[in-house]
């Protein structure tokens, strides 16, 4: 990648996509294409081959994905696999078709079997059954994969995936319903703390275990892969180091400084009772992350004075 080669990041307003945006530009990038849902409908075959070739993009980073946490993707399964299907099968073909030099798609460690050994190495992709509350958002993904490496065994297209893990930091998603665990947490422990309620709630039982990737350190990994990954397959990207979801909530009870105590809802799903990366291939090409769990969420917690919740 020349600092002055065009490059797309679909999703570029997204956690991922705008990580992977800041990244390029510190690195002195210069030349990058985006365009908001408002303006391109992914999901719109025509809409995304006129705007390959009316751009002609050189590298594209494939971060845009309908994402949501556990109860989201449990509740939206259709929603979750048709758009994710169309977004990566239009850009990944309009890429193929316009000759794009390079693309990475983006998928997510939920793409693994359930019960599969763990740490999850690479090799466990499609070795036994998904877990129910993400499967369609699992076989969007895995699709991905294999049609990027489809795409390089009949094109030779140079078609990459990479496996991010558990993700976090700014541009989250803080909507209760819909986010994830850590932004969840963090503002309920907030909202709780300010407001003086004597019980802030989690979901589950909090002994699943979880990994967290700040989505700095991702957006890091994506431009190193980028430059050093090209081949069938894919990557994980994360820490290589997880924790219980009770011990996450006292994490952030402890950033956010809340005296109170912590109850659990016991109707909500528990999901996957682990997924916990091994980074070894990563690690091993010479990446490791730097943000520790702690000082990220601290950061996070830091900078959330734009939000409007907050
Ligand atoms: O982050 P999360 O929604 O998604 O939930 P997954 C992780 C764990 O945290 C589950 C528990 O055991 C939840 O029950 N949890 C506790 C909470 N309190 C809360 C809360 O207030 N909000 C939320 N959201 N969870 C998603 C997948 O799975 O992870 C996606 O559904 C994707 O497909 C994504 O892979 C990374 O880690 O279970």
């Amino acid at each position: 990648m020349n600092k002055t080669d065009k490059i797309y990041i679909a999703g570029h307003r997204g956690m991922v996509g705008s990580a992977i945006q800041r990244s390029l530009e510190a690195a002195g990038f210069s030349n990058i294409v985006s365009r908001t849902s408002r303006e391109l409908d992914l999901r719109d075959q025509q809409l995304v081959k006129r705007f390959f070739d009316q751009e002609r993009p050189d590298y594209v980073f494939l971060a845009a994905a309908k994402v949501g946490g556990i109860l989201a993707n449990n509740t939206y399964r259709g929603e979750f696999l048709y758009d994710n299907l169309m977004i990566e099968a239009n850009i990944i073909e309009a890429a193929r078709v316009y000759g794009v030099t390079k693309l990475m798609f983006l998928g997510s460690s939920c793409i693994y079997p359930k019960l599969a050994p763990q740490p999850l190495t690479e090799d466990a992709l499609l070795t036994g059954p998904l877990e129910p509350t993400n499967e369609p958002y699992a076989i969007a993904k895995i699709t991905g994969i294999k049609l990027c490496d489809a795409y390089r065994h009949q094109y030779g297209c140079d078609f990459i995936s990479v496996m991010p893990t558990n993700l976090y930091g700014p541009n989250d998603n803080y909507d209760l319903k819909s986010s994830h665990v850590l932004p969840a947490l963090i503002r309920k422990f907030h909202e709780a703390k300010v407001n003086n309620e004597k019980e802030v709630v989690m979901w589950g039982t909090g002994l699943p275990k979880r990994e967290f990737l700040h989505a700095d350190d991702l957006a890091d990994a994506c431009v190193f892969l980028m430059r050093e990954f090209s081949d069938y397959g894919f990557v994980n990207i994360g820490t290589g180091e997880d924790l219980a979801i009770l011990e996450l909530a006292q994490t952030i009870k402890e950033v956010v400084g809340y005296q109170g105590e912590i109850s659990h809802d016991m109707t909500k799903p528990d999901g996957t009772p682990r997924k916990l990366m091994n980074v070894g291939k990563l690690n091993a090409m010479g990446w490791k992350h730097t943000i520790s769990l702690k000082s990220g969420i601290e950061q996070v917690y830091a900078s959330l004075t734009g939000e409007e919740w907050y």
